[in-house]
């Protein structure tokens, strides 16, 4: 299973194209709405998601309600296009034109300045409108087509906010649908209500100071059968997949699962997960603390794994940088940007977290279609269940 996106963040849309989905999933826009929707949410976003309306249009692949098998376009068209015709347009324009509107200014933080030495663009809008995270929204509607697929065989995943700036939410023991429940229920996607003005607070204040901040987000998965991924090459392990597909989110800098960089001061005897059985449930660890995973293969335990945002690179409080024709240096000031973008994340994670799950799933088992698949997983969970 595999997906491309495209598409320019003030361009005319975004697109998604699915390769090896089953056939016979069923799925309607709705169900992939309700996750874009979720995206677009979340407090401390600027004015560009009052623009947007993230609804999708699926373009090919699905008929009455169920995937052909065949690939899967989504599309998302971008409302923000129509400001920006002139300037987005596909159409030449006059060389007087273009030179003045043209972006020569790198902001700190972003893609703009090492995207433009790499492509050689004297207009480094050519950079920045592919690299903005406006693109996770084609990534969550990829991510929704693979929520539905694992919820179809008993998976579920959940994505919410652990941190935000020096706010933590406390380690409270849930099940994953209460997670999913508090986290839609709160405006910063957080777990733990009590926390929840205290999130708001810093956000404000980074607002008012023109600055942004960052924080900790959260992705647990539950339901899976062990052995998921694999040990025996070091592009088949499934934690390094994962890994590398959180990394690849705009703005993420780190991630970890379960205890994750705490294993470097505990002892073996405190973070290992011991081994039990009983006959109805088969084998299971005592404790999870390893998130999930040994050898880069699921051991049956929930997937715990954490990402760490920075704070948004575009700030009102403006960093020195230096002009690419001029050369001289200069302070940029912009025009709008989010402030945190943390639950937004949370969300993100949580869609490509599943997608890669999903993707493993179905390189392991049979999937031309649902019920070849069921099946197959079904008798690998009682094989499992039941091994030795
Ligand atoms: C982004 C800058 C802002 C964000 C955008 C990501 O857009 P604009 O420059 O149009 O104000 O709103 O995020 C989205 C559009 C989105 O859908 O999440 C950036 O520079 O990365």
């Amino acid at each position: 299973m595999r997906y491309l996106t495209a598409g320019e963040s003030h361009g005319k849309q975004l697109t998604t194209i699915i390769e090896g989905l089953p056939a016979q999933l069923p799925i309607s826009a709705d169900e992939l709405n309700d996750s874009l929707i979720r995206r677009q949410g979340g407090y401390g976003r600027g004015r560009r998601m009052k623009i947007e309306k993230d609804l999708v249009s699926i373009m090919s692949g699905i008929r009455h309600g169920y995937t052909l098998g065949s690939p899967v376009t989504l599309a998302l068209t971008n409302d923000d296009f129509k400001n920006w015709q002139d300037i987005m347009g596909e159409e030449p324009v006059d060389p007087d034109t273009h030179i003045r509107r043209q972006v020569t200014k790198p902001r700190p933080g972003h893609a703009d300045l090492n995207g433009g030495m790499k492509y050689n663009h004297d207009d480094l809008r050519n950079v920045l409108e592919r690299s903005s995270a406006r693109e996770t929204a084609a990534r969550v509607a990829a991510g929704s087509m693979a929520k539905k697929l694992l919820s179809e065989l008993g998976i579920t995943v959940a994505g919410y906010v652990r941190q935000i700036y020096d706010v933590q939410a406390a380690n409270l023991d849930l099940t994953i649908d209460e997670k999913i429940e508090r986290a839609r229920q709160s405006e910063v996607n957080t777990i733990d209500p009590h926390q929840e003005e205290s999130m708001k607070r810093v956000i404000d204040q980074a607002k008012q100071a023109g600055d942004s901040i960052g924080g900790v987000v959260e992705v647990t998965v539950d339901g899976l059968p062990p052995g998921l991924g694999s040990y025996v090459q070091y592009d088949r392990k499934l934690d390094g997949k994962i890994a590398a597909a959180v990394m690849s989110i705009n703005a993420f800098k780190g991630v970890e699962f379960g205890i994750g960089f705490s294993a470097a001061h505990t002892r073996g005897s405190e973070t290992h997960d011991e081994i039990a059985y009983d006959e109805d449930q088969g084998y299971y660890r005592k404790t999870n603390r390893l998130g999930g995973f040994e050898g880069g293969m699921t051991t049956g335990m929930p997937i715990v794994v954490k990402g760490v945002m920075k704070p948004i690179p575009t700030l009102y409080k403006p960093l020195e940088s230096v002009d690419i024709h001029s050369k001289e240096p200069f302070k940029a000031s912009i025009e709008r940007s989010d402030s945190c973008a943390v639950p937004a994340a949370s969300v993100v994670m949580e869609h490509v977290v599943a997608w890669e799950v999903a993707a493993a799933i179905v390189e392991q088992f049979p999937s031309d279609y649902m019920e070849q698949l069921k099946a197959a997983l079904t008798d690998y969970r009682e094989r499992v269940r039941t091994f030795g």
